[in-house]
């Protein structure tokens, strides 16, 4: 047996109750086998791979706060710290009532091949709680923030573990945990990013993860001879990662011609743009999670309650929302309509068997992993600025981020031309990735 299969099937019985977090192994270590193949007695030896993929440390931790009726409500907190191989672990919290400890060791995964990728030093870890922040108040938010940094501020630190936002993790969240964690600690220091500007936040931050989605998909287009101008975009969700996706879109002469909520899909022809763009904040910021308002609000557009925007035809499609919303049914039905260009914002968005229908079909996909790590980049910047003690312009910020995204795409083209990979982006990302944290791996001993 080779040692890949070796080693899946090692964490296939080891973890069998966390599926998300089988799928990005099976998916990552499959990907890299012509790597591992040409290295397989030494890195089975030196147990690499079973050591990449088990996290360093994982805190699991209680949560209690009192919500405004006056009764104590209990959350699971979580924080995995993944791999710190080059540098200290970085990684957004989820808060959200799917997450368990599989859903974060399949981002804190996915973050450190991510995080190599970006070139910066930074390692992988993620963290959450099962908390919903839909529906609670701004006093419910905030109690239960301080309560979970209150356990998790003795794990993390800006040379340790550096927590960032992800999905029902913003501004106002990161404010409240970098408040309470500076009154535990006395500590003015860039331990959170994605703070807000007044708070030592970085300019451009709310925006990163977008634009360099954008970024990536340009380079892509570019690479298979084709450009972003006049482009139809089928995007999913409608926060912050679609946000900065749409503007980046119609900046660069592209339109994005849906949104989605977990109440259904808006499919407006006019375009997503303009101030249409904007109204996504608000939409987000009424704490329903819905995207219907759209179609009252623009006339022009139409929702399809229920449904997914998969079914569109489109030129590119970009999915912002979460993971697994491409099975294998959507990707038949993109294929059939023609579906040339996948670009992953959202963190494995697509499933394994998706993926493969893709590829066979010669869709071109462009991984999350490469794609959305403008964002973690940015927070990378965040903690710079803040070890300086300085302010980066939004100019400066925006510079260094198309350049990390060109150098992302670079690397993984050469990848896939070192490992005659053809056009396959997500093995040639993830070869990237991984070939950097192994050789920091392997220098620093057994640990
Ligand atoms: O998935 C991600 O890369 C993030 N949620 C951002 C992580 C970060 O540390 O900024």
């Amino acid at each position: 047996m080779s040692y890949v299969d070796e080693v899946i099937a090692k964490v296939k019985e080891k973890n069998a109750s966390e599926p998300e977090f089988l799928q990005t192994v099976e998916e990552v270590l499959n990907s890299i086998r012509p790597l591992v193949d040409a290295n397989e007695e030494k890195y089975r030896k030196l147990a690499l791979l079973e050591r990449i993929t088990e996290p360093e440390r994982q805190i699991k931790f209680r949560v209690p706060w009192v919500d405004d009726n006056g009764q104590v409500q209990v959350n699971i907190g979580y924080r995995v710290q993944f791999n710190s191989a080059i540098g200290p672990y970085k990684g957004g919290l989820r808060f959200h009532p799917s997450v368990y400890i599989g859903i974060i060791k399949f981002l804190g995964f996915e973050q450190i091949f991510k995080n190599s990728l970006t070139g910066l030093p930074i390692g992988g870890g993620k963290g959450g709680s099962d908390f919903d922040p839909n529906g609670k108040s701004d006093m419910e938010i905030m109690r239960f923030c301080q309560s979970f940094i209150t356990e998790l501020y003795r794990h993390i630190g800006p040379e340790t573990d550096v927590p960032a936002g992800d999905i029902g993790v913003g501004g106002r969240e990161v404010g409240f945990m970098m408040g309470q964690y500076k009154r535990i600690r006395n500590l003015y220091d860039g331990t959170l990013t994605g703070k807000g500007t007044m708070n030592g936040g970085l300019a451009g931050r709310d925006e990163a993860t977008g634009y360099g989605v954008v970024f990536y998909a340009r380079e892509m287009l570019k690479h298979f001879g084709e450009s972003l101008e006049g482009k139809k975009v089928v995007i999913s969700g409608f926060g912050n990662v679609a946000w900065g996706t749409a503007k980046k879109l119609e900046q660069l002469g592209a339109k994005a011609i849906t949104i989605s909520g977990p109440d259904g899909y808006i499919l407006d022809e006019d375009g997503v743009t303009g101030e249409k763009i904007d109204y996504l904040l608000e939409l987000r910021s009424s704490g329903k999670n819905i995207c219907a308002p759209y179609a009252d609000k623009f006339p022009g557009a139409k929702f399809f309650p229920g449904e997914k925007p998969w079914g569109v035809k489109a030129d590119l499609y970009i999915p912002c929302a979460t993971q697994n919303e491409i099975q294998i049914d959507e990707a038949k039905t993109m294929v059939a309509n023609g579906c040339k260009f996948l670009c992953e914002a959202a963190n494995m968005p697509t499933t394994n068997e998706a993926i493969d229908y893709f590829k066979e079909n010669g869709v071109i996909v462009g991984p999350s992993k490469a794609a959305n790590a403008g964002g973690v980049a940015c927070s990378c910047i965040e903690m710079s600025q803040n070890a300086e003690h300085t302010i980066f312009t939004e100019e400066d910020v925006f510079e260094k981020l198309e350049a990390i995204m060109v150098n992302i795409f670079k690397q993984s083209i050469a990848a896939c031309e070192k490992y005659n990979l053809g056009d396959d982006l997500i093995a040639g990302a993830n070869i990237a990735g991984f070939e950097r944290v192994a050789n920091a791996m392997l220098m620093q001993g057994i640990v």
